[in-house]
């Protein structure tokens, strides 16, 4: 078999040279005695032809872009949104120019160049002012947009004001799950990847009170408008990214590694269903990484509206803690003891059938000892 291929080789090489040989043959007695007598079929039509594509290719660009118009982003509903709204169509008109005048002469160039008999072109090897001109023009205005974006992006991603409202989302196959500080102190408690199990599916720490009051909400998220929200961003299972269009949020959700972005709603919900003349219109938050089979299906409202709205719907929400003990009481016994007594206050049912025990013996551990 080795042999095979090796003659099947030497074989191909030689009709390789062969065909070269006769490639030089034939190239030889193409080449004209003078350039002038050169014929040129056709050419007349070719050079119409680059103006013809420059006119047809003009139009289908502004066609293309007209047409697209519905899928750009809405209008902006935040600060920094409309700020990098205005920086992007800053940058894209100048783009827009120079795309126009750099294949308006690259076309027009090959129509009126074309070929003519006795035209001789002229060589210039170099002009030392125009390669400067077309070498500081171009760097100038990147320099400029450079430092216009960097401006922007350090404001963007500068540390959230202090008295931001803190969310945190959780990206996971497939959905988002969005907690709350809760309505007693209103602060995020700490977590731990560690304790995500069945029935503390955001792996709340309970060791720290803060977390007690803290509920979750997976399909909602409120916010108050005109104040800025900071949210803490992290991922259960693989990456995901929390994508806001109308908020020009974005930001990845990644597996042990949180990350948050902060900005400021500063229209609400009511105000755009009525500028759109649309009822049923909701902000969304969407997941903007392709993150699995149910990718498409990761779709959270986002409300925003004034503060008595937010707060009277957040004295609606329960602790999860309240939910975990209630499909649960065993769930008590991973609390440290000395938070137990406090823990309980989030379940009263199940302080209700287990009354005379706390009465009796006055100790939260000795509750969840006979619950078990
Ligand atoms: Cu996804």
């Amino acid at each position: 078999m080795v042999y095979l291929v090796g003659i099947l080789l030497v074989v191909l090489l030689g009709v390789a040279i062969a065909i070269a040989a006769k490639l030089q043959k034939v190239m030889k007695g193409v080449q004209p005695e003078n350039q002038d007598d050169m014929p040129v079929p056709n050419n007349k039509v070719n050079g119409a032809l680059w103006i013809v594509f420059l006119i047809l290719g003009t139009i289908g660009v502004v066609a293309s872009y007209w047409s697209a118009k519905d899928y750009f982003l809405p209008e902006a509903s935040s600060p920094h949104g409309r700020e990098t709204d205005s920086q992007f169509w800053f940058d894209m008109s100048l783009l827009t120019i120079a795309f126009f005048a750099v294949n308006f002469l690259l076309f027009f160039f090959s129509w009126r160049y074309q070929y003519k008999k006795g035209y001789k072109a002229t060589f210039y090897p170099e002009n030392h002012k125009l390669e400067l001109i077309w070498t500081a023009v171009p760097a100038v205005i990147m320099a400029v947009l450079v430092f216009l974006g960097f401006r922007t992006w350090t404001q963007i991603m500068a540390d959230a004001p202090a008295d931001s409202q803190v969310i945190e989302i959780m990206g996971k196959q497939f959905g988002w799950i969005v907690r709350y500080g809760g309505v007693q102190d209103n602060k995020l408690g700490n977590y731990n990847y560690k304790l995500i199990s069945s029935d503390n599916e955001m792996g709340i720490d309970y060791s720290d009170e803060a977390s007690m009051d803290d509920f979750i909400n997976p399909s909602e998220m409120h916010v108050e408008v005109g104040k800025p929200v900071l949210l803490k961003i992290r991922a259960r299972d693989v990456l995901h990214s929390v994508y806001i269009p109308h908020m020009r949020v974005k930001m990845d959700a990644v597996p042990g590694m949180p990350t948050k972005f902060w900005f400021i709603p500063d229209k609400s919900t009511a105000q755009m269903r009525a500028e759109l003349n649309n009822p049923n219109f909701d902000y969304e938050i969407a997941c903007t990484e392709v993150c699995g089979r149910g990718h498409f299906a990761m779709k959270l409202r986002l409300i925003v509206e004034d503060k008595a709205a937010v707060d009277t719907w957040k004295q609606q929400q329960k602790p999860q803690l309240s939910l975990i003990l209630e499909s649960n009481p065993k769930f008590i016994s991973k609390i440290p003891e000395k938070l137990r007594a406090k823990a309980m206050d989030y379940a009263p049912y199940v302080e209700e059938a287990t009354d005379s025990t706390t009465a009796e013996s006055g100790s939260a551990a000795a509750t969840s000892a006979s619950l078990r």
